[in-house]
């Protein structure tokens, strides 16, 4: 037998998957990744006794194509579909597509959601009263109790297997990304019923006080209540773990925080001294906790895999006044990068990323280069699938902390846009577009010439080397043209809506 800790782990009888994921959580959002101010005892535990990646890279500076990515193994820039979507949005998985649940499921394995999924649902046209399909479940989830889109976007309702959570058939439920319904309130004309402002965007419907993305009518008995969204999903996921406790399972917990609008649970409310951004990651950090304690209760420790990682990078100010800014005091949640969610910069795809597997991955820092993107293949090598994707690579050993090679190049994308991560080597090609995005306040990226860093030497991202290095410039066009193929700099205008 190999003392191989990769061969090992393919030896162990089918481990479970559990797959952490935050929303708009930053590099530099972590303790173990050097934030002080912000305490996350729970996620340092992980990364203090696992593998902590330093070059851990989302695929996307947003969520829908990161999250298309990590499932499907497919860089989402191939899909034209996988952009931040509305809540009415199709889903773009194909569901002839392989997934990790899928391949999973195809060895025996139990599958579940429980959180987040914003990949769409139905065909675009979902009545929100009948079975909701294709979804998760179409896609290799057993089960799947999420909410369709993001926090601020409606239909603001839990769903479970399809079916919308604790709907009154009398009260159905309306969802129009176009039109207000009539007599709804809105955000936008009725800010006397607001208890959390809109900054930008996210002036239609009102629900709990909080205006969001879309209009809804209807559904009042389902709709959730946002402070016990983290208690919910967390208890969902910890029942999903006991009810499949004697079979192989895996499980992607998908948490909403810290994505807008931030509303920790009144027990966190003041906990993290930065306002309700900082509250909701302590509230995230708790929830990792707990599920730890569930899965060490019913002795899953030692036979689950568990690998925690973010959506995108950090932003403050994403729509709505709630003092992220005005709180922030010396916390950095980009840490050392530059740049922040929607960028092209390192903030916007460089997150936390851990593997921990109690008594089987030694703890150690890694500095290899590894995706979202390259789970589907690694995973399938821990469970002897022959499933594979067209981006996907096999870095199995590297995640179990046996290997230091990861990747030698890798595309990022953000809002369409790529740039070529090659080695210590960042390239971004000229982009037009605004530097700043105003709104949110963080740079994106965008240049009117190409953009060349040596993130060994510069990891802030501040010296563009393109002019007096044209040798590396010119290999790093070439490599970028070869993976991505001609007219790579060419993309549609950043909008968010
Ligand atoms: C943007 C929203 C932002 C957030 C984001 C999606 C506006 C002005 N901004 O369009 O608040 O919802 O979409 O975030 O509406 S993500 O993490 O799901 O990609
Ligand atoms: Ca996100």
């Amino acid at each position: 037998m190999s003392c191989n800790s990769a061969e090992q782990a393919k030896e162990e009888k089918q481990p479970n998957v559990v797959i952490i994921y935050a929303d708009d959580l930053g590099y530099g959002d972590v303790g173990a990744y050097g934030a002080t101010a912000m305490k996350t005892p729970n996620i340092d535990k992980l990364a203090k006794g696992g593998v902590q990646f330093t070059n851990g890279y989302a695929s996307s500076a947003t969520c829908s194509p990161s999250r298309y990515a990590l499932l499907t193994g497919m860089y989402p820039w191939r899909n034209k579909n996988a952009k931040i979507l509305a809540g009415t949005a199709p889903l773009i998985i194909d569901i002839a597509q392989i997934t990790i649940p899928k391949m999973l499921r195809e060895k025996g394995y139990h599958t579940g959601i429980v959180g987040k999924w914003h990949l769409g649902l139905g065909d675009g046209n979902v009545d929100w009263n009948q079975h909701i399909s294709p979804g998760p479940n179409e896609v290799g989830f057993d089960y799947a109790y999420i909410m369709a889109a993001t926090q601020d976007r409606v239909p603001t309702v839990y769903i479970e297997n399809g079916m919308v959570e604790n709907l009154d058939p009398n009260d159905p439920i309306d969802v129009s990304y176009k039109n207000n319904f009539e007599g709804e309130p809105t955000g936008k004309n009725n800010p006397e019923m607001l208890k959390m402002k809109w900054h930008h965007g996210h002036n239609n419907s009102i629900v709990n006080g909080i205006p969001r993305i879309g209009y809804m009518k209807g559904g009042e008995t389902a709709k959730w209540i946002d402070e016990d969204m983290a208690d919910n999903f967390l208890s969902k996921a910890q029942e999903y773990i006991k009810a499949h406790k004697n079979e192989p399972f895996f499980l992607y917990y998908a948490l909403q925080q810290p994505h807008v609008p931030r509303t920790p649970h009144p027990r966190f409310e003041g906990k993290s001294g930065m306002g309700p951004r900082g509250d909701v990651i302590v509230e995230a950090d708790w929830c990792i906790g707990e599920l730890m304690n569930t899965l060490e209760a019913e002795g899953l420790l030692e036979n689950t895999l568990i690998i925690l990682s973010s959506d995108n990078g950090p932003v403050l100010n994403d729509g709505y006044y709630d003092d992220a800014v005005e709180k922030l005091g010396d916390h950095t949640p980009a840490g050392v990068l530059r740049g922040g969610k929607y960028s092209l910069f390192e903030a916007g795809t460089r997150v936390p990323f851990i593997s921990f597997w109690k008594g089987r991955i030694q703890p150690a820092t890694s500095d290899a280069i590894v995706s979202q993107i390259d789970l589907l293949s690694s995973l399938a090598a821990l469970v002897g699938s022959e499933s594979a994707s067209r981006d996907s690579k096999d870095f199995l050993d590297v995640f179990m902390g046996e290997s230091q090679q990861g990747r030698d190049e890798l595309i990022l994308e953000a809002t369409t846009r790529t740039a070529l991560r090659k080695g210590d080597w960042i390239l971004i090609p000229p982009y037009k577009g605004p530097a700043l995005n105003t709104w949110v306040n963080i740079e994106l990226g965008n240049a009117s010439d190409y953009q060349l860093y040596n993130l060994k030497d510069d990891i802030g991202e501040q010296n563009n080397l393109a002019e007096t290095n044209k040798e590396k410039l010119e290999e790093m066009k070439t490599s970028f043209e070869s993976i991505r193929g001609e007219g790579y700099n060419k993309v549609e205008k950043l909008e968010l809506k």
